[in-house]
């Protein structure tokens, strides 16, 4: 057991952390759906990678499949926030299917950059991890001109067309120090290699690794609150470990929690992913109070207000609901 007092015990949770508008804006668009239309409603994939948010709308009257073969036909099924290749449009126009988009609007960006740079016959690289959803998304707008790019170790495997007309775009959810190395590295190869349009990794992404940044660099144990298939959760465990932090976990919730990782440890760091709702880290706080940290501080590095409207098929049918 650990000699130190509750009076040198802190922890310091990061700030912005856990829902952005992307993740909010969908799991409303599943709620919404379900109150409108009533259950079932069907979602193709994780609406969010988290556990408790999926288990939460199943027993709201949410069924989660794999793909929309899966889905009755005319039965409703909702997109995830991570997208989908035009292909799964296509399926789902197939079986009558009426659909509800929640694709983030800022993972259309992406795509709407892929299609672009397709259409004017550039190679595209999409630094990403390989079998993500938003990647094969992404990926399926413009499949022949797209290729994959896993890290810094995928640069040597990338062979291109013409050098000259060569773009990158990224998944949004990636460590932004991660993929200016991958980038750095492609750019070695490629001199004339031109960058996105605009930030790829989205502002949600960035600002919750330049949080842990702040706190990891003053916590021995850095506690990331998010579900393993989020990508954006453990790239923060990545960052709290570079920033300087002894050590980092990923959990889902406070159970997970050991309490060997506290011997020793005179300051916590709290986080959680973008996916992540807030009673979660209530949750890993009152864990971590009831172990004599129950000095907690919030430190806020950067301000968020982005907001983003429902999907346009759902508010269109709210309003007439409402008429
Ligand atoms: O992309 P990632 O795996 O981080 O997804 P998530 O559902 O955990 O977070 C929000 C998003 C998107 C797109
Ligand atoms: Fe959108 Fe970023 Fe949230 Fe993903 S993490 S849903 S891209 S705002």
């Amino acid at each position: 057991m650990t000699s130190e007092t509750s009076a040198t015990r802190r922890v310091l949770v990061a700030k912005p952390r856990g829902y952005c508008a992307g993740v909010d804006r969908a799991v409303q668009a599943v709620e919404k759906a379900l109150e409108l239309y009533g259950a079932p409603i069907y979602v193709r994939k994780q609406i969010v990678h988290n556990t408790h948010v999926v288990k939460t709308l199943e027993e709201r009257g949410a069924i989660f499949v794999d793909e929309t073969d899966e889905v009755p036909e005319d039965a409703i099924v909702v997109f995830s926030a991570h997208g989908v290749a035009p292909v799964v449009h296509d399926q789902a126009a197939q079986r009558s299917l009426k659909t509800i988009d929640a694709t983030c609007p800022l993972v259309t960006k992406v795509h709407n950059e892929a299609k672009r740079f397709a259409a004017s016959d550039y190679d595209i690289l999409l630094i990403g991890h390989e079998g993500h959803e938003e990647v094969e998304g992404t990926a399926g707008e413009a499949p022949r001109h797209i290729q994959l790019v896993d890290g810094v170790e995928g640069v040597d495997r990338v062979q291109v067309r013409d050098p000259e007309r060569l773009v990158w775009l990224s998944q949004t959810t990636l460590s932004v120090d991660e993929t200016n190395e991958t980038v750095a590295r492609l750019r070695e190869r490629f001199p004339k290699l031109i960058d996105p349009p605009s930030d790829d990794i989205c502002y949600a992404t960035q600002n919750r690794q330049i949080a842990v940044k702040e706190i990891a660099h003053e916590a021995q144990l850095v506690i990331v609150v998010g579900s393993t298939n989020s990508s954006n959760s453990k790239r923060l465990v990545e960052v709290a470990m570079d920033a300087g932090a002894d050590a980092s976990y990923l959990v889902d919730n406070a159970s997970f929690i050991q309490d060997e990782w506290l011997d020793g440890v005179t300051t916590v760091g709290v986080t959680s992913g973008a996916s992540v709702p807030e009673e979660l880290v209530e949750g890993v706080l009152a864990h971590l109070a009831e172990r004599g940290f129950g000095d907690v501080q919030e430190v806020e590095s950067v301000a968020e207000s982005v907001r983003f409207a429902l999907p346009h098929e759902l508010r269109r049918d709210l309003r007439a609901a409402a008429r």
